[in-house]
């Protein structure tokens, strides 16, 4: 017998990487977005993967629609990955993010409480939650302290995990994921802004970018093996939660000097602060600007794993580090633009 999976959020990164992965090992694959939206498919289409799941639109913001499919459907393992999830964002929608991020959490925590309490549940937990704790590395038992309306509804939607399976049993899991990256990332996000940007640039398509807060320091991995991990949570003999990370964290700043040399443009930065410019050698023109406009309302300064507890229990093992992240992600932008 086959074994279903349900992911929530499948038109994401996370979501079609998941989905491929799901597929090769012989799941039947119910995907959900809130928008059918052709053009929204794209990763599915890159993957090659769109006429191999079954396609619902289901917004987690709506109970019924919820249950419906738990009621359509005999579901073995449901990974919760829809969410609004960019931080910045959040600060501009946060009732919206608490009511999809946070309640759409509990919702379908409920929807499994009501229909069927063996369904396996993984829920997409953030670093994020950790915001400006004290720890240099963050594990499982690190303090939580969250730094926006998109951290405190993982927070919310994490220890509601927790208390659902405290409470009734339910195989139910929180993955901790840092930042996790690839060519199927979204423009808004940092890394792909950046590269994006910068080929751009180097083809006389854009004369510069501009970014917020360059000094801040992520722990970065690759998309495409961190949900490899979560299935793995799920085929443990006991619910567990888990940081996945690398272990290593760079600055914005080290990830722009790491992209410009892989792309051979020669650059300088100069000045500081909100001045600080980033000017390429070849013409003289500023490539790299700040922009007060991009810095959040309240920053999360440091991010970094400490991953001893996945290494030990699910043999994690990151094979991409941060090079060959930028590496993969330009050689793939490339492939796009050209
Ligand atoms: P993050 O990712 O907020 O860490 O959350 P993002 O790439 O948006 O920001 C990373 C860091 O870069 C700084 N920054 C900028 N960010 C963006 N997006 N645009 C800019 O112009 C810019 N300039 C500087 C940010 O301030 C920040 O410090 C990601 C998301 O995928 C979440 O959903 C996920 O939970 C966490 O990673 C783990």
């Amino acid at each position: 017998m086959k074994k279903t999976a349900l992911i929530t959020g499948v038109l994401g990164q996370d979501g079609a990487y998941l989905a491929d992965f799901l597929i090769k090992k012989k799941y039947v694959v119910i995907g959900t977005d809130k928008s059918k939206n052709p053009k929204k498919m794209w990763r599915l289409n890159k993957l090659k993967i769109k006429n191999k799941i079954i396609f619902k639109k289901i917004n987690i913001e709506n109970q019924r629609e919820i249950n419906k499919i738990l009621n359509d459907y005999k579901i073995n393992e449901i990974y919760n990955l829809a969410a609004q999830s960019y931080v910045f964002g959040s600060f501009f929608n946060p009732i919206q993010t608490a009511n999809i991020t946070a309640i759409g959490t509990l919702r379908i925590l409920e929807a499994i409480r009501k229909k069927n309490l063996k369904i396996k549940f993984y829920q997409a937990s953030s670093s994020e939650m950790f915001g400006n704790t004290k720890t240099k590395k963050q594990s499982e038992n690190s303090n939580f302290d969250p730094q926006s309306p998109y951290a405190i509804s993982k927070l919310f939607a994490h220890f509601l995990t927790k208390n659902y399976r405290k409470s009734y049993g339910i195989f139910a899991v929180s993955g901790i994921l840092f930042n996790h990256e690839s060519p199927l990332r979204s423009d808004e996000f940092v890394t792909k802004k950046i590269i994006n940007g910068l080929i751009k640039i180097k083809n006389k398509k854009q004369n510069y970018i501009e970014l917020g807060n360059i000094n801040a320091k992520r722990d970065w991995g690759y998309s495409k093996e961190y949900v490899e991990q979560m299935w793995k949570m799920l085929q443990l003999r006991k619910p567990n939660d888990f940081v996945i990370a690398t272990g290593k964290s760079y600055s914005i700043k080290e990830f722009i000097n790491i992209c410009t040399k892989y792309l051979k443009i020669q650059t300088r930065w100069v000045g500081s602060g909100v001045k600080l410019k980033l000017v390429n050698l070849e013409n003289k023109k500023v490539i790299i600007k700040i922009n007060k406009k991009f810095f959040r309302p309240s920053e999360v300064n440091h991010t970094e794993g400490n991953i001893s507890k996945a290494k030990k229990l699910l043999k994690w093992k990151p094979k991409i580090n941060f090079k060959k992240l930028v590496k993969l992600m330009i050689d793939a932008e490339m492939e796009n633009f050209s």
